[in-house]
């Protein structure tokens, strides 16, 4: 083949991988959670590319060299080949595995890893707690020491550290926030605990992400992030409807 047409597969190649990046590159994270599993993935990402590259480019020049080839030998031994490939790979599962480490042991995505630094565990006082009830098919949001309850809409402020107790009135939900990096278990007669911090207003969608029933699909909610003071509005709002209608 000539060097020209090379040069264009070649420049095409790198087109495909700079506009892959581009699509992975994850726009602006709406929480704490979300940037910090933005920020493994992209992490992966830039490891992922070069070893695609890498392992194309052998190929693709296997099947071009060797086209022709009539007479083809087996392959000989040649341990310290075998040793660093095998090498090489332990240690890429090992940067693999330590980052995922650190991105689960962090105490917006698993708060049990927080342990009792969990500031949930009653010393927070910046912290809102929210208990959520989920059941067939829906969600009912309480704000204790506020008298608020609603449904399928929960009204939370940006900028705070945000606790919810999790429980199930049936079967087994999960509660799933893709934009905020929320995904977890609901169950009955055990509670879970899922904690975020926003970072942009905005409504966000909730959805249950375990197949429970027939009404699943339609079990759905809304995660409406507002400012601090819209925030509280909203809850005075709600605690006086409540109590003149109680
Ligand atoms: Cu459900």
């Amino acid at each position: 083949m000539r060097p020209a047409r090379w040069l264009a597969r070649l420049s095409l190649v790198a087109l495909g991988v700079g506009l892959f990046a581009a699509l992975a590159a994850p726009a602006a994270a709406q929480s704490i959670n979300r940037a910090v599993i933005d920020d493994l993935n992209e992490q992966l990402l830039y490891v992922a590319l070069p070893l695609t590259l890498f392992v194309e480019v052998t190929l693709v020049y296997a099947v071009y060299r060797f086209r022709d080839n009539d007479d083809p030998k087996p392959t000989v031994d040649d341990p310290a080949l075998e040793i660093t490939w095998t090498a090489a790979t332990g240690v890429i599962l090992l940067f693999v595995g330590v980052s995922a480490f650190f991105v689960l042991s962090n105490p917006y995505l698993t708060p049990a890893a927080a342990g009792a630094a969990d500031p949930g565990a009653g010393n927070a006082t910046d912290e809102i707690e929210v208990e959520v009830l989920a059941y067939q098919w829906g969600w009912e949001f309480r704000y204790p020491g506020a008298n608020v309850t609603s449904r399928s809409r929960v009204v939370l402020p940006v900028d705070r550290d945000v606790r919810f107790a999790l429980s199930s009135a049936d079967v087994i939900h999960s509660f799933y926030v893709p934009e905020l990096g929320i995904k977890q278990d609901v169950f009955p007669g055990h509670e879970t605990v899922a904690r975020t911090h926003a970072t942009e207003t905005g409504e966000y969608d909730l959805y249950c992400a375990e197949l429970c029933g027939a009404g699943h699909a339609r079990m759905d909610g809304t995660v409406d992030v507002r400012n601090g003071s819209a925030y509280r509005e909203w809850l005075d709002d709600q605690s006086s409807s409540a109590s003149a209608s109680g």
